[in-house]
């Protein structure tokens, strides 16, 4: 634009001042600039779902020496022949990057959550960072997804071994391992499927966590039981695919009824609150479908895990899984993660706070280095959300309530979105080819990103404030921040609250330049860090004006967590649910997502999806749905010593790479195996209080 104009001499000049006194006013939209090229990026081996896994008896099966020694020869625990399903899962050779493993060693975790306790159905955190991924089994899988054809990609059996939608889409059979038994050997079968549906996702007093709420499986859906190991889903849309990624983690992860069920109101004298906390993080030994199960906890120092010895997976020569015996979660932060990652007095870390990248990519460049470092494509993100709910979500005050009614105000986004200058703020985290200038909506890269359908506001001071004049705000008494209307929040100058959480440097240094950005036009914005243990519940409440978030893998992949792409139901948007009356209110843009939404759940047709999400996009960016702010690669980082660690391998996509890499078949060579184990040659004991190992 400018260049043209000096082209055009003198007079013209004159004139053209003027008009750029009102046209500097405002920046007109354009499309983002592209990312840098970042080379650094590995990239998978794409198979088929069948080269990875199948279900099959298998003529015999082997487990480690010292279980057949210590524990079936002496009665303790049946044959592993007796302890595993009819038809195991079994992973191929082929597909595994070093082939069959052999058993032994820990790998050793390091993490910035904390264990409230075992109940994921009522909504306890175990801490995040892999815990709850590796104890609590899911219907489906989608983590290994990144390295699936696009052609053949649709959810991995897991839990649920096979299904079959009847004639006319309405209706889906589906088939559970056969045999299967939790951890302390009770038969796994469609009751633990059924409480979980029944008394958890559909029960308004219980919130599983990672659940958006039984509409995020369509509005009318039911399950019921068929017999021991099928259930049948009604769906009111036909072939709603789209819902077997929300039976991946985290959406349907079924816990032992026969230990929750007792607990539980509807069964019980409990409160819904001691049936949430029924099971306290001493609780040991807690019945998973996992791989691992905890046998020791020390608060704010380390939780323990030990083999599954029920567990239902075996590799293609009846070796039953994992290979690792011990898992262990250091209990410190995320950012010590990374550190002791490269240090290697941690085996494992999601390289994703870009102030470390210099630091981790420094240490770990010497071939002598304990740690591998690779990066992925550029799947962490984050945006600035504004609370999007006039009728109640999180019950403001006056102040809050006339936030909300500028959160709902087109004018009042752009101006926000214009005076964000993501170049400087992605520098100020990570010099280098790793940040890109993210406007909101889906990422550049992923497979449903079109660039023509992205609106981006250019960073421009100007523009926000002649949109700030637009949204009727202006600064009446002079003070430098720019007043409510008079008839809201008594004309006081715009104060808004920044939720943040306090476990990531990343989330406080955004917040800290989104404030400074802000401070430029006018507006004031105050932090709020809360910190990770108080994050979910904080979010759930909707008492907050602003979050900084790392936005979710639906931004990503577009079709795990589809329902959360816009309100679709009164619990599936991170930004925007019911309020007091139940219901959503829902602005014009947001009823048109929300359309664009149900129709792509509601079509297979890839080209027909393709156009959707381009609307979809367009609708995000256009009005400022959010506001996003960086984008940037993250990296996995490994100890050498483990193998069967599979290329290409994201930090985060259809979910975490503790998912991701299949950790029940990761292994350490005989010869690198190391003496970290905390409980050797144990297994875990009977559930209950202070419980242990038992060897
Ligand atoms: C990865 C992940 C595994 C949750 C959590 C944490 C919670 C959020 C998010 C990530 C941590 C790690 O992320 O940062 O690298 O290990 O655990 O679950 O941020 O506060 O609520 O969504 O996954
Ligand atoms: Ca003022």
């Amino acid at each position: 634009m400018r260049k043209h104009l000096f082209a055009l001499g003198g007079a013209s000049l004159m004139l053209s001042v003027a008009m750029l006194g009102t046209m500097a006013q405002e920046v007109a939209p354009t499309t983002p600039p592209d990312p840098p090229k970042f080379d650094a990026q590995g990239f998978p081996t794409f198979v088929g779902a069948k080269d990875i896994l199948e279900y099959k008896a298998l003529p015999a099966y082997h487990e480690p020496a010292w279980v057949t020694k210590n524990f079936v020869d002496t009665g303790k625990l049946p044959p592993v022949a007796e302890r595993l399903p009819k038809e195991p899962m079994v992973y191929l050779a082929s597909n595994m990057p070093d082939g069959v493993g052999v058993y032994g060693d820990v790998m050793r975790h390091v993490i910035g959550g904390r264990p409230q306790g075992w109940n994921y159905a009522a909504g306890q955190v175990q801490g995040w960072g892999g815990i709850d991924i590796g104890m609590y089994e899911c219907l489906t899988r989608t983590g290994p997804l990144f390295e699936i054809k696009a052609d053949e990609l649709e959810p991995l059996p897991n839990l649920a071994k096979s299904w079959d939608w009847s004639a006319d889409g309405h209706e889906l059979t589906m088939h559970l391992i056969e045999g299967a038994k939790w951890s302390d050997g009770v038969a796994f079968n469609a009751d633990d499927v059924m409480f979980y549906w029944d008394d958890n996702i559909n029960d308004p007093n219980v919130k599983p966590l990672n659940s958006n709420g039984p509409d995020s499986f369509g509005a009318g859906t039911t399950l019921t039981k068929v017999d021991d190991n099928t259930v049948k889903w009604t769906f009111k849309e036909a072939f709603p695919k789209q819902y077997l990624y929300t039976m991946a983690y985290g959406g349907f992860c079924p816990l032992p009824a026969h230990l929750l069920k007792p607990q539980h109101p509807k069964y019980s004298k409990n409160t819904y609150e001691q049936y949430q906390n029924a099971f306290p993080a001493n609780y040991l030994n807690f019945p998973v479908m996992g791989a691992w199960t905890p046998v020791e906890y020390r608060p704010d120092d380390i939780v323990v895990l030990r083999r599954n010895p029920y567990y239902w997976k075996v590799d293609s020569e009846g070796n039953q899984l994992p290979y690792l015996d011990e898992l262990e979660y250091k209990l410190s932060t995320w950012a010590d993660r990374d550190v002791q990652a490269v240090a290697g007095t941690g085996d494992f870390s999601n390289l994703e706070q870009a102030e470390s990248y210099v630091e981790a990519l420094k240490k770990s460049a010497d071939p002598a280095a304990p740690a591998r470092l690779a990066f992925g494509a550029r799947t962490i993100g984050y945006s600035i959300v504004p609370n999007l709910s006039g009728n109640g979500w999180g019950e403001p005050d006056a102040r809050g309530q006339a936030v909300r009614e500028l959160n709902r105000n087109l004018d009042f986004r752009k101006a926000i979105t214009y005076a964000i200058d993501r170049q400087h703020l992605g520098e100020a985290l990570v010099k280098g080819p790793f940040t890109a200038i993210y406007p909101g909506g889906l990422y550049a890269g992923t497979a449903y990103y079109d660039k023509a359908s992205t609106v981006y506001y250019p960073y421009s001071v100007e523009s926000a404030k002649a949109e700030l004049e637009k949204a009727g705000l202006k600064d009446t008494d002079g003070d430098g921040v720019v007043n409510f209307p008079a008839d809201q929040a008594g004309g006081a100058n715009v104060e808004i609250t920044l939720l943040a959480n306090a476990d990531y440097q990343t989330d406080k240094s955004l917040a800290e330049g989104v404030i400074a950005s802000m401070q430029a036009i006018g507006i004031r914005v105050i932090i709020n860090t809360v910190p990770g243990s108080a994050m979910t519940d904080t979010q759930n409440s909707g008492k907050w004006d602003w979050q900084v978030l790392r936005n979710g893998s639906e931004l990503i992949s577009v079709v795990q967590g589809t329902s959360s792409l816009a309100p679709t139901g009164p619990q599936t948007s991170p930004f925007h649910r019911a309020g007091t009356d139940k219901t959503v209110d829902l602005l014009p843009y947001e009823q048109e997502m929300v359309d664009v939404v149900n129709k792509f759940i509601a079509t297979q047709e890839p080209a027909a999806r393709v156009d959707l999400m381009k609307q979809y996009q367009k609708l995000y960016t256009e009005n400022v749905n959010a506001i996003g702010l960086t984008q940037y690669p993250g990296a996995l980082i490994i100890n050498k010593r483990f193998a069967n660690i599979p290329a290409g391998a994201p930090i985060f996509m259809f979910n975490w790479a503790e998912d991701n890499i299949i950790r029940e078949r990761v292994f350490v060579p005989a010869d690198k195996q190391s003496d970290f184990e905390l409980h050797k040659d144990t297994l875990p004991g009977e559930p209950g209080l202070d419980k242990g190992p038992v060897s």
